[in-house]
């Protein structure tokens, strides 16, 4: 694998990166799982910022501060919701991906750090939906080699365990 991918295991706030990606839903607005955990670790400024944006599509992402979190910036990605796979949810996800990335070149952005967006709440097939990150992550890696760092930060052993096996 390209040595700049890395599997961590733990949460995505602690971790001291340039950015971390949120697992958001379109209000932008806050929610469970890695969202609410987000938004209690930046405090509420964070709400503040994400307020103003006026929400944000299926598979586009938003950039705010990342206030009292160790990481400068937040990306909020928006991922599918798992509707049995045959409404797009795949070219969604993957659009989650790439645009994130995108963004973190756009803001000279160089260590990133993922959740395995849609695969809880949003009930994506964890291994599907690592397929399609770790692919993604690879492409653009190949294209854009001033990113150094891309983390996968996987919340449970299974979740680690599914993204060692395919990368
Ligand atoms: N650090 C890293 N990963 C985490 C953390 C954490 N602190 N907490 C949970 N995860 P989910 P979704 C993992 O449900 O499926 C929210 O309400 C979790 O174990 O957070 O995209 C939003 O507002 C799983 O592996 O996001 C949306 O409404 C992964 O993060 C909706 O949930 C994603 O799970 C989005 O659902």
């Amino acid at each position: 694998m390209p040595e700049q991918i890395k599997i961590v295991e733990g949460d995505i706030t602690e971790l001291e990166v340039d950015a971390i990606v949120n697992a958001a839903n379109s209000s932008l607005l806050g929610g469970g799982g890695v969202d609410g955990a987000i938004h209690r670790a930046a405090g509420p400024k964070l709400l503040d910022e994400c307020r103003k944006l006026g929400g944000c599509p299926t598979g586009e992402v938003r950039l705010t501060k990342g206030y009292d979190l160790p990481a400068k910036y937040v990306i909020h990605a928006v991922g599918p919701v798992w509707d049995g796979g045959g409404h797009g949810e795949d070219e969604s996800l993957a659009n989650c991906y790439r645009n994130a990335l995108q963004t973190a070149i756009d803001h000279k952005i160089h260590s990133i750090a993922f959740p395995a967006i849609s695969t809880g709440i949003y009930g994506f097939p964890l291994k599907r939906a690592t397929e399609i990150a770790v692919r993604e992550v690879r492409e653009f890696l190949d294209k854009h080699p001033q990113i150094d760092e891309v983390l996968f930060c996987c919340f449970d052993d299974r979740t680690a365990r599914v993204y060692e096996e395919t990368l």
